[in-house]
């Protein structure tokens, strides 16, 4: 009777957590927790990209693997979870690039300011050999990367005045993702940027901290910045891929069906979120309106007046990141966009 009563305790205190095998002797097969962490809220077409990933997983895994998600910075900022899968505590997270330059710096070359000309252009060239290498480059660091989402370009908001050239940039304290070429991009307008992690922008536009801020327009609406910020003008300075990441420790721990199923919702999720982002951002121009803020759309010249007053940028971080790898970016983006 003791006997059995130890077996039985042991057999409820060991819930199979990763890797770790079911009841001593069973023939169960190992379980695996998956815990997803992102910044933005639960609304945005991340979030449903992640469902479909979680859903696709447990049901090609017959359970094998549970995904557990977690969003509005649960988890911490984009930096801290990417520390995290680094040290195998938390196993995906998908972050907009920029943060990424702090890890690899090629990847840089997604804040040069208006280098897509369109979204189809941005994910042919992220889904090409350039982009999968940069996705390769990742894993001496710890990090593999399943696939780049979409976040989209980027548009300026604040709560001054409305913007609609570079002289009205002057002295805006903007919320800049942490990335070196962001802030030299908001300098050279003029404006004072201010760095800082995604979960702590909601606040620092509420308490007037910040004047504004900078994001796609489904993340504008989503996160409910009509309510803190009175402008928009869509600048589309820069487009943003997600990285959909996952910790290399645990990846290596994965045998090699659940990696596939893997690698494979991460693609079917990322069709998907795509899809929901790019009809979110056709539909929330207007939402953005009826919420009360100025929308304003830029003529080719004030277009060309902002990329003008940037392009220092472009120059100063082409060395930077490394002269010939830029090149081979351009052309490449040259060759995409006249397909
Ligand atoms: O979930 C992603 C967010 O954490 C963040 O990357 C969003 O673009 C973003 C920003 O402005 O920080």
């Amino acid at each position: 009777l003791v006997l059995s009563l130890i077996v039985a305790m042991v057999g409820c205190s060991s819930a199979p957590s990763n890797g770790e095998q079911g009841e001593a002797g069973s023939v169960e097969q190992e379980k695996y927790v998956i815990r997803a962490g992102i910044g933005l809220n639960d609304q945005h077409p991340q979030y449903k990209g992640l469902e479909i990933f979680k859903e696709y997983i447990e049901r090609e895994s017959d359970g094998r693997v549970e995904v557990q998600l977690f969003h509005s910075s649960q988890l911490g900022d984009d930096i801290q979870m990417m520390e995290a899968l680094q040290l195998g505590s938390q196993e995906v997270t998908c972050p907009s690039s920029a943060p990424i330059t702090s890890i690899d710096k090629r990847f840089m070359i997604f804040d040069l300011p208006f280098l897509f000309p369109t979204e189809e252009v941005a994910s042919d060239f992220v889904d090409g050999p350039l982009g999968q290498e940069l996705l390769d480059g990742l894993e001496e660091h710890g990090l593999v990367g399943l696939a780049y989402w979409e976040n989209g370009y980027r548009h300026l908001t604040n709560n001054v005045r409305e913007v609609k050239t570079p002289e009205d940039m002057k002295g805006l304290k903007i919320r800049t993702m942490e990335n070196q070429v962001h802030l030299d991009f908001f300098r050279a307008l003029g404006a004072n940027p201010t760095p800082m992690p995604f979960g702590e922008l909601f606040t620092a536009m509420q308490q007037g901290v910040v004047d504004g801020q900078e994001n796609p327009v489904p993340t504008i609406y989503l996160q409910n910045y009509p309510e803190v910020q009175k402008y928009t003008t869509l600048t589309g300075h820069v487009y943003s891929p997600f990285v959909l990441l996952m910790s290399k420790v645990f990846w290596d721990g994965l045998p090699a069906d659940l990696q596939e199923i893997v690698q494979e919702a991460a693609f079917i999720a990322r069709d998907e979120e795509r899809r929901i982002s790019r009809e979110y951002t056709e539909e929330l121009a207007d939402g953005l309106r009826e919420a009360g803020m100025t929308v304003t759309e830029l003529t080719p010249e004030q277009q060309q007046m902002f990329q003008e007053a940037t392009s220092s940028t472009v120059e100063k971080f082409k060395n930077e990141i490394g002269a010939d790898y830029v090149e081979q970016v351009l052309a490449e983006i040259e060759r995409l966009s006249n397909r």
